[in-house]
């Protein structure tokens, strides 16, 4: 496959105003029509007069040209291009095509789910329906006449408002939209299908009523109402903090089964994989809620970071997918507790995307190559990309940052732009440069900053020194210092936060500051201080980087009670965890542990005083995936039995209190998605798996009681979870048949059970894995299904995947290559736990390594799956 450069970048030699489409659905296939009205690009430098039009997996039919139809011989048919030799300066093209919608396995472009049409287009999916020039600095405006069987397919969607309908011979029947807003093709959309619908309204900022509408399949009807809710929620923040106004007349979703993403920001009609999407208090957990919240405000900000400004071509991907996260993570920090969620947000950071960043597929937020713009979809695109944006809010402050965001929304309205553009609105509106911060785009590879601090008793100067290195990528050494907010304050011996004077006289010092590094080293000091202070450094995680300092387990402790940044405490906690468990790897199995994490931990427990919300989130002990990263060769099967023996200790120790925690947060009236309502399911949730990993029959009992009990899923699947993870085998297998019994018509809890089975190392051992999927309920040809079984098996299941015996890793390639063929976007992301391989010990990496190597020969292996494989082996 072929490597596309950014440095290669031209703009498109022929612009296209109009898209006419009129699509024709049958059973066995579509015929698509396509009219373009197309001009030569005036900002061209080219000058030959032929046309390049990108195809995949498109049967022509007749292509002419301002009303005459070619010949064969006037255009050149190749695997992905139609190209026409010589063109006038401004044309007609009439472009016919049959597809087969139901044989579309790759679920890109125009597919079937569950006997519906829809479709998913970005990045490179609408040249799978009809030949266009597929890039997104290409803008047009579109209208759509679909037509289909009445009965079959009586709702008929596509972007924009409806402007025409009406029935046609044989029982068929056709609605045309128009969307007024130019739009790159990605953001194209159809659906068609025997759907419900559910009607809302909003009314806008300046007055405008706009009609929301939900499709989906009837037997989902009563799960719309969390993501109508979370949408009007989207709108008024959108205004209320942004400024933005929705701009259509109608705003439309719809939940489809088979869906390669999350969800998909296609201009007025948003489609989401119906586990993004639908929710009911008895299917949907806590953390489905939240996440359907933040997905659909994801979405709907989209239309104007994305939409209304798009992006010049894919290495840009980050500037919609970073600033859209950075928004809906202020929106849900808003909806709920930010120190949660800012936690929640790092520890995917921490936990993923600094491991992508330090493997064989890091990428600057700005690539500056890819063979297939489906891999580059990462977590250092959408996360690294928002702590980005979160930077430059932090470095400039809300008020310019939102000038910022105004002068952006303004200047570029309707046009394809760069991170580059984004950064120098913020510069123009701020005042600020940012010619440094840019690196940030530009370089790969997580920030390490080295930490170390000297007390000067007698001048009363507590001196911080701290040095950051960027480590070498692929492709990338030697890199340049990076512009870094680093946020501290600093503790006195009681806790009490102590002034930060950077000069002898400075009287009005605050207790917290933004430190702004730029130098591979900065020397601070600090005036004033009368005994040596315990620093609270990085606090909110105000960059993506790592802090090595030498903490004693006794700060840390300190810093777990005393810190007033939440952010700081939880992280105190998580580090003196981590160094306990690391301190255990390997050792026998009565090495004591350290006795200060008990009391700690009990304090935790027990204190009702503190935030719960805070708390819950405390007592979730590092995860193995983050004890992994951390690592330098790691050996999960030993890492996987130190973590379970400090949790285990942590649970005899504190038997009694976590009885009377699991007691105290019991169920108190309606259910509710609030902060305090999560945290108390939470914390009775946690004191069950952790009562039950110790064989606590009064925890058996609780458990049983709680399963066959609940009103809610996050409760059900509590009592699930831990009675799957326990070594009750009875009760664990009558939970879990009674569990499918109850649900096993609701797809979306099916891939609970499916994950919470693959997940769990009792349950979800190879043999087991391989029963699942050979159970009814699992398809290969659905996405969600694959990522619960094989996706949780080697993504969560540690140990069983690292299994000393390799079959795991053997088990893995077999799936990738099955995958392979009917959908290489899914396949090439269930690689990623391989291509890992140089992290573990030698004995696991040889195995993983070998198992790369086999998907590598396969035959005909896709692009997507290439681009992963061969980067991880080189
Ligand atoms: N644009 C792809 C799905 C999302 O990030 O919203
Ligand atoms: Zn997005």
């Amino acid at each position: 496959p072929q490597t596309i450069y950014l440095s290669d970048y031209t703009v498109p030699a022929y612009l296209v105003d109009h898209v006419d489409l009129r699509f024709e659905l049958f059973e066995d296939g579509a015929r698509v029509h396509s009219t373009l009205s197309i001009r030569r690009n005036p900002e061209s430098a080219r000058s030959d007069a032929s046309l390049s039009l990108d195809g995949d997996s498109l049967s022509l039919q007749g292509v002419s040209l301002d009303g005459r139809e070619l010949q064969a011989s006037e255009y050149e048919l190749t695997d992905d291009q139609l190209v026409i030799a010589d063109v006038p300066d401004a044309f007609q093209l009439n472009v016919v095509t049959w597809i087969e919608p139901q044989n579309n396995t790759r679920l890109e472009g125009l597919y079937k789910s569950s006997g519906m049409f829809c479709t998913q287009c970005e990045a490179e999916g609408f040249r799978c329906i009809t030949f266009f020039p597929d890039r997104p600095d290409v803008m047009s405006r579109f209208r759509t006449r679909i037509e289909a069987d009445q009965t079959a397919y009586p709702v008929l969607l596509s972007n924009g408002n409806d402007v025409d309908r009406g029935e046609l011979e044989g029982g068929r029947h056709f609605v045309t939209w128009e969307d007024p807003f130019p739009k790159p093709c990605y953001l194209f959309a159809l659906v068609a299908g025997d759907l419900v619908e559910k009607r809302d309204t909003f009314r806008t900022c300046s007055g405008r009523d706009i009609d929301l509408r939900m499709y989906v399949e009837p037997r989902n009807a009563a799960k719309c109402e969390h993501a109508m809710d979370s949408l009007k929620r989207s709108m008024r923040w959108d205004e209320e903090v942004y400024g933005r106004e929705y701009d259509l007349d109608i705003f439309m979703i719809v939940a489809v089964d088979d869906f390669n993403m999350g969800a998909m920001e296609n201009k007025g009609l948003n489609i989401f994989n119906s586990s993004c999407v639908l929710a009911s208090q008895e299917t949907a957990t806590d953390a489905a809620f939240q996440r359907i919240e933040a997905i659909v405000a994801h979405e709907y900000f989209h239309n104007w970071s994305g939409n209304r400004v798009t992006c010049r071509d894919w290495f840009q991907l980050s500037l919609k997918e970073g600033f859209t996260v950075f928004r809906d993570s202020q929106f849900s920090a808003d909806m709920g507790s930010p120190t949660v969620k800012r936690i929640e947000d790092v520890t995917l950071l921490r936990t993923a995307q600094f491991a992508e960043d330090a493997g064989p597929m890091a990428h600057p937020v700005r690539p500056a190559s890819y063979m297939e713009i489906s891999n580059f979809y990462t977590l250092t695109i959408y996360e690294k990309g928002a702590e980005v944006v979160r930077m430059i809010h932090n470095l400039l402050g809300s008020e310019m940052f939102r000038k910022g965001s105004d002068l952006y929304f303004e200047r570029h309205d309707g046009q394809a732009v760069t991170t580059d553009d984004f950064v120098r609105a913020m510069e123009d509106a701020s005042g600020r440069d940012l010619a440094q911060f840019r690196l940030w785009y530009e370089q790969a590879g997580t920030p390490v900053l080295t930490v170390s601090d000297e007390f000067d008793e007698a001048a009363g100067i507590y001196r911080l020194t701290i040095r950051q290195d960027i480590p070498d990528t692929p492709g990338q050494i030697d890199k340049k210092p990076q512009h870094i907010p680093f946020a501290l304050g600093l503790l006195g011996s009681h806790g009490e936060p102590l002034p930060l004077r950077l000069a002898p006289d400075d009287q009005d010092a605050p207790d917290e500051r933004v430190l702004e590094l730029t130098d591979a080293e900065h020397t601070f000091e600090f005036h004033g201080v009368d005994e040596r202070p315990v620093p609270s450094l990085l606090r909110h995680f105000s960059a993506p980087v790592r802090v090595q300092y030498p903490w004693t387990r006794e700060q840390l402790l300190f810093l777990m009670s005393h810190d007033p940044d939440g952010f700081n405490r939880w992280d105190a906690g998580q580090r003196l965890t981590v160094d306990v468990i690391q301190s255990l790897v390997g050792t026998p199995k009565d090495t004591p542990v350290e006795p200060r994490l008990v009391t700690a931990y009990r304090h935790l427990i027990s204190d009702s005083g503190l935030d719960q919300a805070l708390v819950a989130k405390m007592l979730q002990l590092p995860s193995e995936a983050y004890l992994i990263e951390l690592s330098e060769s790691a050996d999960v099967p030993a890492i996987h039995e130190a973590r379970e023996r400090v949790l285990k200790h942590l649970a005899i120790a504190l038997r009694d209190e976590l009885v009377a925690c699991y007691r105290r947060n019991g169920e108190s009236g309606a259910y509710e998605v609030t902060p305090e309502a999560v945290a108390r399911r939470s914390l009775r949730n946690t004191a069950l798996s952790w009562l039950l990993a110790i064989n606590d029959e009064e925890a058996r009992e609780l458990a049983v009681r709680q399963f066959r009990g609940a009103d809610n899923m996050t409760d059900h699947m509590g009592a699930l979870r831990a009675l799957v993870n326990s070594d009750y085998e009875d009760d664990r297998t009558e939970a879990l048949a009674t569990f499918y019994e109850q649900f096993q018509d609701d797809p979306q809890v099916v891939e609970l059970w499916f994950s919470v089975q693959a997940s769990s190392d009792r349950a979800g051992q190879l043999p087991q894995i391989r029963e699942l999927m050979a159970h009814p309920a699992f398809d290969w040809k659905n996405p969600n299904k694959v990522r619960s079984v094989v996706g949780a098996f080697a993504g969560q299941n540690l140990a069983a995947f690292h299994h000393a015996d390799g079959s795991g890793y053997e088990f893995l390639a077999d799936q990738v290559c099955r995958l392979d063929d009917s959908n290489p976007q899914i396949a090439a992301r269930l690689v990623t736990p391989l291509t890992r391989w140089r992290k573990f010990a030698p004995a696991y990496s040889a195995s993983m390594r070998a198992a790369l190597e086999r998907i590598r020969d396969k035959k005909g292996l896709s692009r997507d799956v290439y681009e992963v494989v061969h980067k991880s082996l080189a």
